[in-house]
């Protein structure tokens, strides 16, 4: 199938300029003035509109086991959703169970992912460490296209990393040229406080921002940053939600530290007094892990993105029904964790971002995919609208006006955590793989059409991160 796009202004990270693409095969195969139609191509009237790459949710978790129940959105149904809202990738996590050989759950969640219907890759959670742990991240790194490993500084009891595993796994990561992420909070800290506030009676939802302030995140991320720091890794904090793990985020790069740090569309826009709802669902359907912030947490994160010292926005698009936050009625530790988002993450971020002059339109696409696709190591066959990218692309108009409702989108949850937000500015046209799968809100998909991408290795860069380790040898003194 071949596509023209005609009229539109192509935005790039670096510059937007006035002209038509063409796909074919997959591929962009040519961007430039007054391009004809290939013979039998599908012309799309971009006129008025945007050209951009195609978004990439860095954080997302399709079909997930969880805290004793399975996320309600699968691989087919977010990625259809994700293609609904302009995203075209997702970057989603194989999270072993602890003993669980990583192997055998990577194979497992390729099995789950086959049904997408946009292209995805997967993050690999180390949850546990073994001399097996150490050779499989190897194998994955060489042989099947990770090129990052995640670790949950909290759940303690299930998938904690504690502080000898982010070592052992961290250094492990810079010897096969892997960047670790962290999902920072203090797992300690957090179940104490839980346990606490239990104990007073605390047992809805209001409880579950109380059992995991901002402190919590803090601690957690400066931790994670002074381990890489030792390691000489550079180190990829996810969901920052709050100034405390942005400040350690800014003063190590200040320092010079590579760290990057990602921003949730739910952090930026919800604040936590959703958690103080006098109706159990509403503010259950919120708990997700950490919590919604306040505005003063908000207005910081914005600025961070502004800054350049949080690069790329998520969803962690993990979907959990009513009746499944319902585990939790009489204990809010035991309302599953997660909120979704994969198919609204673009439009909230114009909206609030470029309609608002926080963000510039270049800035959205790199805040939207270009960094992901940078940092992850699949610049530029993705976030980029360029001849030899893949033909990944979000026509985007920027009149169009629409209320997000449950009632209308496509995610399969019960419960929109932006329900009600009126948005100026969507996508028209989503084209995945050179295919227009989304149109004047229609999807058009085809079940198993996406495909796992490869994220190869930081080689050569990480090759001089090792050798100045090296250099910084002790020498032992001859006595
Ligand atoms: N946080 C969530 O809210 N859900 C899934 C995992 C996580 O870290
Ligand atoms: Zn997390
Ligand atoms: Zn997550």
């Amino acid at each position: 199938m071949s596509v023209l796009i005609k009229g539109g202004t192509v935005v790039n990270a670096e510059q937007s300029l006035r002209a038509d693409v063409i796909c074919d095969g997959g591929l962009i195969t040519a961007v430039g003035t007054d391009l004809d139609a290939p013979s039998g191509a599908t012309v799309i009237d971009a006129g008025g509109q945007y050209v951009m790459p195609g978004g990439i949710d860095p954080h997302t978790h399709m079909q997930l086991p969880f805290m004793g129940t399975v996320a309600s959105e699968d691989f087919e149904s977010g990625t259809s959703a994700g293609l609904a809202g302009g995203t075209t990738m997702i970057i989603d996590f194989v999270i072993p169970g602890p003993q669980q050989n990583l192997m055998e759950a990577y194979k497992q969640w390729r099995e789950w992912a086959e049904k997408s219907v946009s292209d995805y890759s997967f993050h690999v959670a180390i949850t546990w460490w073994d001399d097996s742990v150490h050779d499989d991240m190897g194998t994955l790194v060489r042989d099947h296209g990770v090129n990052s490993f995640k670790h949950f500084m909290a759940y303690k009891g299930a998938i904690m990393a504690d502080d000898e595993i982010l070592v052992n796994s961290f250094a492990r990561s810079l010897e096969l040229g892997a960047i670790p992420t962290v999902h920072a909070e203090n797992g300690e800290l957090v179940f104490r406080l839980q346990k606490e506030l239990f104990e007073k009676g605390i047992t809805g939802p209001e409880g579950h921002p109380l059992s995991r302030p901002p402190e919590c995140e803090g601690e957690a991320a400066n931790r994670a940053i002074r381990i890489a720091e030792v390691l000489k890794v550079p180190v990829y904090i996810v969901h920052n939600s709050c100034r405390q793990s942005l400040e350690a985020i800014t003063r190590a790069r200040n320092e010079g530290q590579r760290v990057f740090g990602e921003v949730l569309a739910g952090h930026l826009l919800v604040d936590d007094s959703i958690y103080r709802h006098k109706d159990f669902d509403v503010a259950a359907a919120h708990v997700m892990s950490p919590p919604f912030r306040s505005s003063e947490h908000q207005d910081a994160l914005w600025k961070g993105l502004q800054s350049g010292n949080l690069q790329t926005t998520a969803t962690d698009h993990c979907c959990f029904c009513a009746d499944q936050k319902a585990a939790g009625k009489d204990d809010f530790r035991l309302i599953p964790n997660g909120t979704g988002g994969v198919e609204n993450r673009m439009e909230v971020l114009w909206h609030h971002g470029v309609n608002t002059g926080k963000l510039t339109m270049n800035e959205f696409v790199k805040v939207t995919s270009t960094n992901a696709a940078q940092i992850f190591n699949i610049y530029p066959r993705k976030g980029s609208v360029a001849v030899g990218a893949d033909a990944d692309i979000v026509v985007w108009d920027p009149e169009a006006t629409k209320t997000i409702s449950t009632k209308t989108d496509h995610q399969k949850v019960d419960y929109n955590i932006f329900e009600g937000m009126e948005i100026t500015g969507c996508p028209s046209h989503t084209i995945s793989q050179g295919n227009v799968v989304y149109a004047n809100g229609k999807l058009d998909v085809e079940r198993g059409a996406g495909r796992y991408i490869d994220r190869p290795p930081f080689a050569p860069f990480y090759d001089a991160l090792q050798k100045q380790a090296q250099l910084a040898e002790p020498v032992a003194v001859k006595r």
